[in-house]
């Protein structure tokens, strides 16, 4: 079943995170030159992700009322101990469709001058601004996703809030810009089908890895390998013009094996429900590091 609203939210979102985000052109470029796909409308994307703020009428609980209406389910909470972010993820309604995680910044857990720096711009928001959105219109909720929430941010709060929490700095810049689109690997052909075979072959073409736990992370029963590039760095125009390059996004990649007691089952009927699902903590606490200087300075 396909929700023309929601395949335009999506092709939104996917239209801004291509020109911020030249990785995802290149990979699509590398995967035809090697003869891996034919054109970029066949790539299967596993997920999707955004970032947000935890305060009064943002967060979570505001982001997610835009999926939750075009028929996305909430599924398993994550919780993030030392980055003091919360995550859910949420699962499409129906297969076509990318599964969406969603984190939040714990910012009550933060130091009392950074809350400061926080509040001083999400305060600007009195209301939850997806209320006031008509959420069948496709074009409304692009614009709500790709303008400012709250004013341009000074250079000197992003470096300071940075000092603390790089996912701060990340969100009070890029807000609901996407965070990454995901490649999902299985389906692909022999040699590039698995998270280590495309690790290899994304190294061949010259992208560089996040390696923060090894460059591939891998759930504890196996099934859920996770590898990602290190973010893309934009020019950033803040209050007064001054420009600093900071991150932007980045590009992910998902091998999901087949359950074990699917795994009689002919290759051609394997489908998503066959395949490990949902997230894991312990991948997503290093995927998360994509953006972080310590992965960035690889560039
Ligand atoms: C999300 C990191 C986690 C995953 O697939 O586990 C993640 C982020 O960087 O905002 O994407
Ligand atoms: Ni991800």
């Amino acid at each position: 079943m396909s929700n023309q609203v929601l395949d335009k939210v999506l092709a939104g979102l996917m239209t801004r995170y291509k020109e911020r985000v030249p990785d995802v052109q290149a990979v699509i470029n590398a995967m035809i030159h090697e003869g891996v796909i034919a054109s970029g409308d066949e790539i299967e994307n596993d997920h999707i992700a955004f970032r947000t703020m935890g305060v009064p009428h943002l967060g979570i609980q505001s982001l997610e009322k835009i999926f939750l209406h075009y028929g996305y389910t909430r599924k398993d909470h994550y919780f993030f101990p030392a980055k003091k972010l919360n995550a859910y993820w949420y699962a499409p309604p129906s297969p076509q469709y990318p599964r969406i995680f969603i984190s939040e910044l714990i910012i009550k857990e933060l130091t009392d001058e950074t809350q400061q720096i926080i509040r001083s711009y999400t305060n600007e928001v009195t209301a939850d601004p997806v209320d006031a959105i008509d959420l069948d219109d496709a074009a409304a909720v692009d614009s709500f996703l790709h303008s400012g929430l709250w004013r341009l941010p000074t250079l000197e709060d992003f470096l300071a809030l940075g000092k603390e929490s790089e996912y701060a700095a990340w969100v009070i810049y890029n807000r609901y810009y996407l965070n990454h689109f995901t490649v999902s690997v299985h389906n692909l052909k022999d040699g590039y089908n698995t998270i280590a075979s495309f690790n290899t072959f994304l190294e061949r073409n010259g992208f560089k890895l996040n390696d923060s736990g090894g460059k591939i992370k891998t759930s504890p029963d196996g099934n859920l390998l996770q590898s990602s590039t290190v973010a893309e760095m934009i020019n950033a125009a803040f209050a007064g013009n001054v420009k600093h390059m900071i991150s932007g996004s980045y590009v992910e990649f998902a091998e999901r094996k087949v359950l074990q007691q699917y795994r009689t089952l002919p290759a051609n009927e394997i489908k998503r429900e066959h395949r490990r699902e949902g997230f894991e903590a312990g991948n997503a606490d290093k995927i998360f590091e994509s953006t972080y200087a310590s992965q960035t300075a690889k560039r």
